[in-house]
Order: structure tokens, then C-alpha cells, then sequence
């Protein structure tokens, strides 16, 4: 059986996953009326992948005897400067995810829970991917800077980006 304490702290964990979600939706949507198809599509995948980060949660504390009570969703963003603006946004709000879930192992150990502390790992493994991916795109675009013909490019590479659930590959 799960505690309060870390039942309530991962209900606030998955409404932080779903607003991410909700988050990068609003960016592929920004893309889309940018014509820039492919970085829409690669916010789109981001935003499957963290309806998949929510879902791991919301299945944990169900498989721990738990129940998950669902929060609102605050509103999010819906315009950006440019693609640098974007991608800086999602760095940083990445690094803030980092923190939620590192503060989430923090609670863990405090409780004991060791159980939790397992299940987080996946988490602990999975923000270095979402750092570091957000990273490498700001720096290319840093790079492209002005240069529309590299932006289209980059726009064509991100058009190729698929859908895998990260959920079912295994910690490294
Ligand atoms: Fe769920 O990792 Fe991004 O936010």
C-alpha cells in the first residue's frame, strides 16, 4: 500500500507530466503555423511521450493498492518569438521536471519507500534523455541563427523523428 505522502506527491508528479503534454502540444501547434511541419511533428512526439511519462505513474500508484486524483491543468504558452525561444523554454522547463523528480526520490527515501525509490530510476535515467535532446536542438539552433535554408533543414531531420514509447525500452 502506497503513503499519503507520496501518493499526493505523485498526483502533483502526473498533473506535471500531463501539463508538459499540454505544453509541447501548444508548441507543435505554434510549428504548424510557422510551416515548420517537422518540428511540429517532433513536439507532437514529445507530447506522446509525456502523456507516456503520466500514464507509468498513474499505473504505479494503481498497482500499489493507491488511487490517483486527477488536478487541473494550468494553461500554457501559445506563442514563441522563434525556434530558439521554444526550444529555450523547453530546456528550461525540462530542468525544472529534472528537479520535480529528483525532489520526488528525495521523499522517498525520507519514507522508506523503497519501492518508489525503484520506480523513480526509470525517471532519474529518462530527464538526462530529455535534457540532453532539448540541449543538442537549441545548439544547432544557436548555430543556424538566422540562416533559413539551415532552419529548413533542421526542419526536414525533426520531420523524421517517430514515436517509440520510452516506457516499454528498459533502464540502461
Ligand atoms: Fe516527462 O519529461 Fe519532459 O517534461
Amino acid at each position: 500500500m502506497i503513503n499519503k505522502k507520496i501518493q499526493n506527491a505523485i498526483d502533483e508528479q502526473i498533473n506535471a507530466e500531463i501539463w508538459s503534454a499540454y505544453l509541447y502540444l501548444s508548441m507543435s501547434a505554434y510549428f504548424e503555423k510557422e510551416n515548420l511541419r517537422g518540428f511540429a511533428n517532433w513536439m507532437k512526439i514529445q507530447y506522446q511521450e509525456e502523456i507516456t511519462h503520466a500514464m507509468k505513474f498513474f499505473d504505479y500508484v494503481h498497482s500499489m493498492g493507491g488511487h490517483v486524483s486527477l488536478k487541473p491543468i494550468a494553461a500554457v504558452q501559445t506563442e514563441w518569438k522563434n525556434p530558439t525561444d521554444a526550444f529555450k523554454d523547453t530546456l528550461a522547463h525540462e530542468k525544472v521536471v529534472t528537479s520535480l523528480i529528483n525532489n520526488l526520490a528525495n521523499l522517498a527515501v525520507e519514507e522508506k519507500d523503497h519501492a518508489t525509490l525503484n520506480m523513480l530510476q526509470w525517471y532519474i535515467n529518462e530527464q538526462i534523455e530529455e535534457e540532453s535532446n532539448a540541449e543538442q536542438i537549441l545548439a544547432e539552433l544557436k548555430l543556424i541563427g538566422d540562416n533559413g535554408y539551415g532552419l529548413l533543414m533542421k526542419d526536414k531531420e525533426l520531420a523524421l523523428r517517430v514515436f517509440v514509447d520510452p516506457t516499454k525500452t528498459p533502464i540502461a
